[in-house]
């Protein structure tokens, strides 16, 4: 049985999202707004299909694909590149290569014991973030 990543998740940390957002080249303004957001995660997990909602008070973003199939990602709201995007099981890990103009970009998704981590990476930047359950 594959992990189950659905539910509500509300953020608890956030590591280094300043180094993240300078990688992907967010201007001075919006990263002090984004700094200080506290995002919900609402995820639906039905066999292959996901769709990943990012809620906060300032922009949303919303993900739906189906694991192990290239899709267009537009990243509309956040840095508004497009990439084509690939998430696939690396074990209980969720795994999304995001190919595009700016190199190593990607996330990952786990669980550790009731909470979901996620790893955002851009270029030589690694963002570390954990929900709890709401
Ligand atoms: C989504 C933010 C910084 C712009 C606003 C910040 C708004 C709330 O891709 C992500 O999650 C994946 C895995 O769960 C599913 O899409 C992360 C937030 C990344 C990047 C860009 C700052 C402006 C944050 C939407």
């Amino acid at each position: 049985m594959p992990v189950d990543f659905s539910g509500t998740w509300n953020l608890v940390s956030n590591d280094n999202f300043e180094g993240y957002m300078v990688a992907l080249g967010i201007d001075f303004a919006t990263r002090k707004i984004a700094k200080m957001l506290k995002p919900q995660k609402v995820i639906k997990q039905d066999g292959d299909m996901l769709s990943i909602h990012t809620t906060s008070t300032f922009r949303d973003y919303m993900l739906q694909f189906k694991i192990g199939e290239e899709f267009e990602e537009d990243n509309k709201g956040l840095d508004n590149r497009k990439c084509k995007s690939l998430v696939t099981w690396d074990n209980d890990k969720l795994v999304c290569v995001q190919i595009g103009e700016k190199k190593n970009r990607g996330w990952t998704h786990w669980l550790e014991g009731d909470d979901l981590h996620l790893e955002l990476r851009c270029e030589n930047q690694v963002c570390k973030q954990v929900f709890k359950r709401a």
